[in-house]
């Protein structure tokens, strides 16, 4: 399968600025070569354009509405020409407002080939924010929300209808919530694997769970916010929140996403190049990317009943 790359450069939906040089340092950081020399087949499309950032505050709950809108709409396109070509499309982002677009191309080419859809959502935080709840009107807060259909109509309808149901939604590593995001996240019921569960039972238990009743008709999506990881290995993001899973335990979750061979679609977003440190926290995107896409130490699976 062809790896097609797409890049966002826009932090639009974001609370501090930069994420928009997010494509170009993953490119600096070598991203299409090591794909490449995994033997995979890689098109780099550049970047797609998109309105500027104008910096202004909330209107009616949100920052940038119609901004949000336009680029959600051509990586909607985007994403879903690359699917419908039958390559591997991945999102290099930008904030994570636009994994709206992604996600809802996806699941759109989900249900047109009969798919099953499994999203895993890599993150700090619940991003399952609304209008009415949001402590900041940064739409990189919401889209949760708008995929399970809870927004401005114009970003829970991009492909017609409501992306996702609760259950095709998971989320690994969440330890920042906001306060009305809380209920609303339980409302919503979706799973979530917060940093007290893969404390108390382990990175492989949890993906373990979060891979469970996928098959071979299982097309699985990664949305991957980088400030999921501890900012002590990961300190390129904009809301770097503590005691994230460190650099071992994300890369078994990319290990175990391999060894399925389900992936159909990645989203790479929320990296900061404006706050990193010389391209460290690109170059661990590159790394951890590597191996989800198969890298592995001794090239083998893992034990079929552990050690
Ligand atoms: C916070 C921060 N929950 C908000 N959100 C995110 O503004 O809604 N930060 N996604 O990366
Ligand atoms: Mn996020
Ligand atoms: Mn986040
Ligand atoms: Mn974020």
């Amino acid at each position: 399968k062809t790896i097609h790359l797409i890049g966002a450069p826009t932090d639009i939906g974001a609370s501090v600025r930069g994420a928009g040089l997010g494509p170009d340092a993953l490119r600096v950081a070598g991203l299409p070569q090591a794909l490449r020399d995994r033997q995979l087949q890689v098109i780099d499309s550049g970047n797609l354009a998109g309105p500027p950032n104008p910096w202004e505050p909330p209107r009616d709950g949100f920052r940038h509405l119609p901004e949000v809108i336009a680029w959600n709409r051509s990586i909607y396109t985007a994403v879903h020409d690359a699917l419908t070509a039958g390559q591997l499309p991945v999102l290099l982002g930008g904030d994570h407002c636009l994994a709206i677009g992604s996600i809802s191309a996806v699941a759109r080419h989900c249900k047109a080939a009969g798919k099953q859809l499994r999203v895993l959502w890599f993150d700090a935080h619940a991003d399952t924010n609304t209008a009415h709840i949001t402590p900041s009107g940064n739409i990189h807060g919401m889209p949760v929300a708008c995929l399970l259909g809870h927004g401005p109509e114009a970003l829970t309808h991009l492909g017609g209808e409501v992306a996702l149901q609760a259950r095709e939604l998971c989320q690994i590593g969440v330890r920042s919530v906001d306060a009305g995001e809380r209920a609303f996240v339980k409302e919503l019921g979706f799973e979530v694997f917060d940093m007290r569960y893969i404390d108390e039972f382990g990175m492989r238990a949890v993906m373990e769970l979060a891979l469970a009743g996928t098959d071979s008709n299982t097309h699985l999506h990664v949305s991957f916010d980088m400030d999921c990881m501890d900012p002590e290995i990961a300190p390129g993001v904009g809301t770097a929140v503590r005691g994230g899973p460190s650099y071992r335990e994300t890369q078994l979750c990319m290990e175990m996403i391999a060894d399925t061979g389900l992936l159909g679609s990645l989203d790479l977003v929320e990296l900061n190049p404006a706050l990193d440190v010389r391209n460290q926290t690109a170059e661990l995107a590159v790394d951890l990317i590597e191996s989800l896409f198969g890298k592995s130490t001794l090239m083998r699976r893992a034990p079929a009943d552990g050690p």
